[in-house]
């Protein structure tokens, strides 16, 4: 072992000390270990085939049923200062969540396998990448790393290079929801994850290094790690806008990152680019623009709801060789969810499905395969320096109040417009669902360091040579009286998208109104859609009463971070505010409709 490589074994020596497993395994990444690794998990029942017919290459996982969500109230962000995690997250003191983790790894690997996973976030060569080793006893972490990350020998051979790298440890212990913490160590890049096996807890590459992790490095590095796709749009001209958009979990980021144009737009051309569908790491390039990378390589995606109708990419990419958690099984051994055709017989705990327990797949069941496997993969995502960005998006669940899409005026309006963002709680983390919360810029739960420095650290991004990227909002899920949701969606989104692009290009002129710019009548493309008058007026009606109260709430909202929260955004608050105030005085004159 290399010098630079002492650090590492230093680490794996103390922690199999403290855990005492049976045997220590280097991952090397190789399609061999993979397999081996598959065969095993078919032994013990970690995995169980699935129709090798119809899916070669699948497997299915069933979690411990208490373990099939992110755990919130238990993730940590354990800075010296209370203060810098700030109250967007719990804190523990860093000795105090030390000791409490380490009495919980002590001796948890008895008898079992402690695998060594170096991994990088990023194309391997990239500059923007950055490396991680996690070290887990859970096999189904490993196959599911190394779908994820670029896992083994090329990262282990960049942390010699570089000598720094992420830490994370993770067991699944004994899977006991009173037994289960997900702590992270900002200051001293350290994760440590016990009594979960679930997604985002235990693939510590991803929301614990790419996001937690990250965003406080990125902060003074000068870069933003957000939880966004990233997608290319091809127009008939074969120009190529990448955008990136943040939505909150189980919110459509997958969806609109493998979108296919409606079959107008493919008639004239029109194409899209899938180059990332949860995570965005940006920074500034020589040319005052943002360049972003997608640090991961596969797709931990949303089960229901993927059929033929909404995201016929999504499902061609899982037709083989594909992780499936906690879905449902047919009578002929395939995978099922709702939103599929078919039948399920049995239901994603193993029982015989019976509609008196719910739904048959689990509401946050999940897909993990290869990024390259997708149809519209891009052929820049592996672009070192990344891809340049002509817009970003944010967006939540608004069944109400908030039109289909408007832009900010600037930049300091838009990252107000990303603090702002709200949206209905979903399957993706346990808790109520459908419950209306403040999720800015999606990062609620992700954010590893104070919400106030957050947003300082996006407005810094507005300097002299900077070409920033247009900002928008959009909300696909507005429902109208009878429940409904009123816009398509899915595929037809493009038709939003294309406006935005109009608008980078200076070819659509909007109307203004005091919450940002909308579409003007016509502007939009609507051919071939079956959108009532009326239902597009609601889309893209701005309530001058309904948004006072908003931004009445946003402001109290920016108020309970206290000193931390930059008195730009106050003042873009004031303006916004100002603006419906004078609009309300002369209301036909501001009126989007
Ligand atoms: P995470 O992986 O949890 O971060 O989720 P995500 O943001 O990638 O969400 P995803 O694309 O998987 O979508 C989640 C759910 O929203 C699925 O059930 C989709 O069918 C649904 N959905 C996605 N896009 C749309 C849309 O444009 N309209 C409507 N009505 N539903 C959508
Ligand atoms: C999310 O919840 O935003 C996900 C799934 O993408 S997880 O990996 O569990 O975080
Ligand atoms: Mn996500």
């Amino acid at each position: 072992m290399s010098s630079k490589l002492e650090a590492l074994q230093r680490w794996v020596d103390e922690v199999a000390a403290l855990t005492r497993p049976a045997q220590i395994h280097w991952c090397d990444g190789s399609e061999t270990e993979y397999r081996q690794l598959v065969q095993q998990m078919l032994q013990t029942g970690d995995l169980i085939e699935l129709n090798q017919q119809t899916h070669p290459g699948c497997y299915l996982h069933r979690s411990n049923p208490s373990d099939v969500a992110r755990v919130e109230h238990l993730t940590f962000v354990c800075t010296k200062d209370e203060e810098d995690a700030g109250p967007n997250n719990h804190w523990m003191a860093p000795a105090d969540a030390h000791a409490k983790m380490d009495a919980l790894f002590d001796g948890c690997m008895e008898g079992r396998t402690m695998y060594v996973i170096p991994y990088c976030m990023g194309p391997i060569d990239s500059p923007l990448a950055r490396c991680g080793v996690e070290i887990t006893d859970s096999p189904y972490v490993v196959i599911n790393m190394r779908t994820m990350t670029r896992m083994g020998a090329p990262a282990l051979a960049r942390i010699e290079r570089e000598g720094s790298f992420v830490k994370g440890l993770h067991s699944t212990g004994e899977l006991d929801p009173e037994r289960r913490f997900i702590m992270h160590f900002p200051e001293e890049l350290t994760i440590k994850s016990y009594g979960s096996g679930y997604g985002g807890n235990a693939l510590l590459g991803k929301k614990c290094h790419a996001l937690r992790i990250a965003s406080y490095q990125a902060k003074s590095e000068g870069w933003l790690a957000e939880h966004m796709l990233i997608v290319g749009i091809e127009n008939p001209k074969g120009e190529t806008h990448y955008i990136a958009a943040a939505f909150p979990s189980a919110c459509g980021k997958t969806n609109l990152a493998m979108l296919i144009p409606p079959e107008g737009y493919r008639k004239d051309g029109w194409k899209v680019w899938t180059v990332g569908d949860d995570i965005c790491w940006m920074r500034p390039g020589a040319d005052g623009r943002l360049y972003a990378i997608n640090p991961e390589a596969g797709y931990f995606g949303v089960a229901p709801g993927t059929s033929d109708g909404t995201n016929p990419n999504a499902l061609s990419t899982i037709a083989k060789d594909t992780i499936f958690t906690n879905v449902a099984v047919t009578a002929d051994n395939q995978p099922w969810w709702e939103g599929l055709p078919g039948t399920p017989v049995t239901d994603w705990q193993g029982r015989p499905y019976d509609p008196a327990n719910g739904p048959a797949a689990h509401p946050n069941s999940r897909f993990t395969v290869s990024a390259k496997q997708c149809p519209t993969w891009s052929s820049h995502a592996e672009d070192a320096q990344g891809v340049p960005l002509s817009a970003i998006v944010f967006g939540g669940r608004r069944p109400s109040l908030v039109p289909l899409v408007f832009e900010a005026k600037d930049w300091a309006h838009g990252v107000l417009v990303g603090a702002a963002m709200g949206s209905e709680t979903t399957a993706a983390a346990t808790g109520a669902v459908g419950v209306l919360r403040r999720d800015s810029m999606a990062m609620k739960p992700f954010a590893g360091y104070h919400y106030g420095d957050y947003f300082r650290h996006w407005l810094s991004f507005d300097r002299p040579g900077a070409k920033l990227p247009k900002i928008f909002h959009v909300n696909w899920f507005r429902k109208g009286e009878d429940g409904r949701f009123l816009w398509p969606g899915f595929g037809d989104n493009l038709r939003v998208l294309e406006w935005m692009i109009q608008r980078v290009e200076g070819q659509a002129a909007g109307v203004d109104t005091p919450i940002g710019t909308l579409p003007a009548k016509g502007e939009l493309q609507l051919d071939g859609l079956a959108l009532d008058a009326h239902t597009l007026d609601t889309l893209l009606h701005v309530d001058h009463a309904g948004w006072q109260d908003e931004l009445a709430a946003i402001g109290e909202y920016l108020h309970s971070f206290g000193d931390r929260m930059p008195q730009q955004l106050h003042a873009e608050q004031q303006r916004v505010a100002q603006a419906l105030d004078d609009a309300a005085d002369a209301p036909r004159a501001a009126l989007a409709s």
